[in-house]
């Protein structure tokens, strides 16, 4: 696939003899006995065989429109089981999912679907008092495939077709592009490869005991990383266990889903785990089934860790990963103090961990802050189709720079300090700082933007703009709805303005992010 940067043969040969890559394919996950519940979704229920058949005849009907190995198809769906079938059958096909956030508008959407040259848009109608198919009509692109009431565009109920033979996708072809959190003016798709995928959820399910008879309750969204294959749902297929999607985090859904189905294993973002601490302390709700919270996609604070088995009653696994690939992970028998206070070890022997000075490049002592470099069998080479920001985005050598400031500890595990990338982490969504730049400059009364994260107890950072104007200034609201006439995801929408008449610069004439973060504290 042109555009995609793929590991150097030495490596994938390496990877190949030492196990860490198979021939196992995306779309044979489903591991399960055939008459087990695999999927519960609303009041939908399917078994192994049910899904398996949904999949097969699915992935028919997207061969009947003509979408085939090697093509990119969009995905934009809430938490349903269509979201899971049609992942299902697009990974069987061959024709990589691109994973979007429900979240998402037209700013975002309709790049994606000209970046990827997608084949299809796959959509739910309407959710979240938001109708996708207005969104389609914005778009050029092949097909929409829509999930419910379709208007002019194809039903997904329609894809539903007898089993055909197709062709199958090679272990080392793209199976799935994610979403990068971005630090540019423009979001980033990261190419996921049939096997790298599978070893990622593989490989977790093994180091956070996966096992057949575990119930997983899924409460962000399923097109994330996190919720998907670390382990997730994929890692839970793949050992025979029970997934239940949850609409979200909120504990008047989750907790009566945890009761009901005795869900046994959650992923959550921290400002997630610090509502069920609360919500614990009053809820009536029997969680006692609850075996694993896992925490991740921010720092969680240690005195929530540490309160999270007292209150929740089950083990907490600490989690930082990346959709560009490394993962850590606290493990199920390091000592409370190291879950407490650490956000893990990589999950991988074969992961590569360098830690450097971000000015010079130079490895720092051990111990010290510096900022995480690393390589590894399923860490990404290079975004998909974007050159230029590669060639700052890895060192000549291959490792990805997270940007991510981290400290290790002798054990191997990594405590992240802060972040030297360009970006703010509002409760584990990220949003790149000069993506919304751009968006405000665009804005008549803007005459300059620079936006920053500020400390927030629940949500870890909130947005901050700091503005130049000419003329009048917008007030928040205005703002708001500038950026949502402009087809902006709402989370990255600003929290707070503050109108500036210059910005403090650094001594090379940079706006200065720091002293303006400093003026919020
Ligand atoms: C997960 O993936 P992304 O791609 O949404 O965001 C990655 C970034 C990291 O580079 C880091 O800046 C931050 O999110 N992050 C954490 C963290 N986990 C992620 N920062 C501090 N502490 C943590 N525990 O967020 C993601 C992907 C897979 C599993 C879990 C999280």
């Amino acid at each position: 696939m042109d555009g995609f940067t793929p590991w150097p043969e030495d490596f994938a040969a390496r990877y190949i003899a030492e196990g860490y890559w198979s021939d196992r394919l995306l779309g044979d996950v489903l591991r399960g006995d055939p008459a087990k519940t695999a999927l519960i979704a609303g009041d939908q229920r399917l078994t192994y065989a049910e899904l398996d058949e949904r999949a097969e005849r699915t992935a028919a009907g997207f061969h009947r429109l003509g979408v085939r190995r090697g093509d990119r198809v969009v995905v934009q769906m809430p938490n349903t089981a269509s979201f899971v079938v049609v992942f299902l059958a697009l990974v069987r096909l061959g024709a990589a999912p691109v994973l979007a956030l429900p979240a998402h508008r037209h700013s975002e959407i309709g790049y994606l679907c000209e970046l990827s040259q997608a084949r299809a848009y796959v959509i739910a109608d309407r959710h979240g008092g938001f109708d996708y198919r207005e969104l389609a009509r914005a778009l050029d692109v092949e097909h929409v495939v829509v999930d419910g009431d379709a208007a002019e565009f194809t039903a997904l109920a329609s894809l539903d077709a007898d089993p055909v033979a197709y062709e199958r996708p090679d272990p080392a072809d793209v199976g799935v592009f994610l979403l990068s959190g971005g630090t540019t003016g423009l979001p980033k798709l990261i190419p996921r490869t049939h096997r790298d995928y599978v070893y990622n959820l593989e490989a977790s399910a093994e180091v956070c005991g996966w096992s057949a008879d575990m119930v997983y309750l899924v409460v962000l969204p399923a097109a994330h990383n996190f919720a998907l294959a670390c382990p997730g749902i994929l890692g839970t297929f793949a050992v025979g266990g029970t997934v239940v999607l949850a609409p979200s985090g909120s504990p008047d859904e989750a907790f009566g889903l945890i009761e009901r189905e005795r869900a046994t294993h959650c992923a959550v973002v921290p400002p997630i785990a610090l509502l069920w601490l609360d919500a614990a302390t009053w809820s009536d709700e029997d969680l006692s089934s609850l075996r694993l919270l896992q925490v991740g996609g921010a720092k969680l604070a240690a005195g929530p860790a540490a309160q999270i088995p007292k209150v929740l009653g089950c083990a907490l696994q600490q989690v930082f990963g990346m959709a560009e690939g490394l993962l850590n992970y606290t493990r199920l028998d390091d000592p409370a103090e190291l879950v407490e206070t650490t956000q893990g070890r990589p999950l991988s022997p074969a992961d590569e961990i360098r830690i450097v000075d971000p000015d010079t490049g130079e490895p720092v002592p051990d111990g010290e802050v510096g900022e995480l470099l690393t390589r590894g069998p399923y860490t990404l080479r290079g975004y998909y189709r974007a050159p230029e920001h590669n060639a700052r985005s890895f060192t000549p050598d291959g490792f990805y720079r997270t940007g991510d400031l981290v400290r290790r500890l002798p054990s191997g595990h990594l405590v992240v300090e802060g972040r030297a990338k360009d970006q703010i982490n509002r409760g584990g969504e990220k949003i790149a700082a000069e993506e919304l730049e751009g968006h405000l400059l665009a804005h008549l009364s803007v005459h300059d933007a620079a936006v920053v994260g500020m400390p927030d107890p629940v949500m870890g950072e909130r947005t901050c703009a700091f503005l130049v104007v000419r003329g009048e200034p917008p007030t928040l609201r205005e703002l708001k709805e500038f950026l949502r006439d402009r087809g902006v995801a709402d989370y990255k929408w600003p929290d707070r303005i503050e109108v500036v008449d210059s910005f403090p610069r650094t001594p090379v004439g940079k706006i200065s992010k720091k002293e303006l973060a400093a003026r919020l504290t």
